[in-house]
């Protein structure tokens, strides 16, 4: 049997002001292309569909063209699972309807789960779409005090798939969540805040494949066919270096796998530039992708009026400008010190140094912690 995975399709994101649906659009039909060549008996789809739970009108087209194209035009069938950024109830709206015509919705979480078997030359395969949930809607959903954290939560909803897999049968598990020793990046969202939220792999030893989303990062957790699909398109400027992917997994007779990932070529790529801003700015002119989205990591020192101005020029879609020079030692931000450490009046003072290149005075000093305690009192207050 052969399945589709992929995850972290975040439909309707917006990154430094700029909305990539046109992207998303476009990797989209690349998708939808891969499912027509591949042809795979069924697509996983493990969450972060959309970006937002109420997500603009725009993405909930893209996805709604997408899903007719692989499940009536091309008629594969295609389970999805609500991801932590997905509106689970709204994802799921008439999932019930849906099901019947092929496509499968998990979005609010269930006490039980049911499978979606699926036949081939070796047998059955059971595919559990598992979509994600915090601990305490985990407690409510199954009645169970205890389960303190993610890793307790998934064990006690994997009990119940445990015990619905029949001697013989294949399974596959689609769930969305973040497992020890995968490598991160700066676009998923923290699924707690304070405390754990990672999962043990050691939790999916049943399973024939676990078809992940949530780490932004195609790759494979553990030695256990445990496998992330990774995101649509590079969410953040962490994910300069990755090739994004589709999954595309050979089921043989029980205990044979293989997978295989399927490029994603963006539109336009999000990548950085080195030097100087007037050399970046001459080589741009040059550049056949200045269509790109570009982080310009200048090496200039001092200040430049209108930096991102003068590099739109040239890259018209340039996002975002860092100088590691105001980072350096003996500059205005010395290195090591983190600014969400620091107090308000020292943060001023910086600031103070940067625009006009002259140390605070102590009588302003002064001033300056009076003001901020004032202000402090006045929120305390509201
Ligand atoms: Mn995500």
């Amino acid at each position: 049997m052969r399945l589709l995975h992929s995850a972290d399709w975040h439909l309707g994101r917006v990154y430094h002001g700029v909305s990539l649906l046109t992207e998303q659009a476009h990797v989209l039909d690349q998708f939808v292309h891969l499912a027509a060549t591949h042809k795979p008996d069924a697509i996983l789809l493990a969450g972060d569909i959309y970006d937002r739970s109420t997500p603009p009108a725009e993405a909930v087209r893209l996805l709604d063209r997408t899903l007719t194209q692989l499940v009536v035009d091309l008629q594969i069938p295609v389970i999805a699972i609500a991801g932590n950024h997905d509106g689970a109830d709204r994802l799921a709206f008439g999932s019930h309807v849906l099901q019947r015509a092929g496509l499968t919705v998990r979005g609010p979480t269930q006490a039980h789960v049911e499978p979606v078997r699926l036949q081939d030359a070796h047998g059955t395969v059971a595919i559990f779409p598992l979509p994600y949930a915090d601990p305490p809607t985990v407690r409510h959903a199954l009645q169970v005090d205890a389960l303190a954290d993610h890793h307790a939560a998934l064990d006690a909803q994997l009990s119940d798939i445990r015990g619905q897999i029949q001697p013989g049968e294949r399974a596959v598990l689609v769930a969305h969540a973040f497992v020890r020793g995968g490598a991160v990046t700066e676009s998923e969202r923290d699924l707690s805040v304070g405390g754990t939220s990672a999962v043990g792999v050691e939790l999916f030893g049943d399973f024939d494949f676990v078809a992940l989303g949530h780490l932004h990062r195609p790759q494979q957790v553990g030695p256990a066919p445990v496998q992330y699909a990774g995101s649509l398109l590079k969410y953040s400027f962490s994910e300069l270096d990755q090739q994004k992917s589709a999954t595309l997994i050979e089921l043989g007779p029980k205990g044979q796998v293989t997978t295989q990932r399927l490029p994603l070529q963006p539109l336009r790529d999000l990548r950085a530039v080195d030097g100087l801003l007037a050399d970046i700015v001459a080589r741009g002119a040059q550049d056949p992708h200045n269509q790109d989205y570009i982080l310009a990591r200048l090496t200039d020192e001092g200040a430049i009026l209108d930096a991102m101005g003068k590099l739109r020029v040239a890259y018209p879609n340039a996002l975002a400008i860092e100088r590691a020079a105001l980072m350096g030692a003996g500059n205005v931000l010395a290195a090591g010190r983190d600014h969400r450490k620091m107090r308000t009046e020292d943060l001023f003072a910086d600031f103070y140094l940067e625009v006009t290149g002259k140390t605070l005075e102590a009588d302003a000093q002064d001033v300056v912690a009076e003001v901020v305690a004032a202000v402090i009192v006045h929120m305390a207050e509201r």
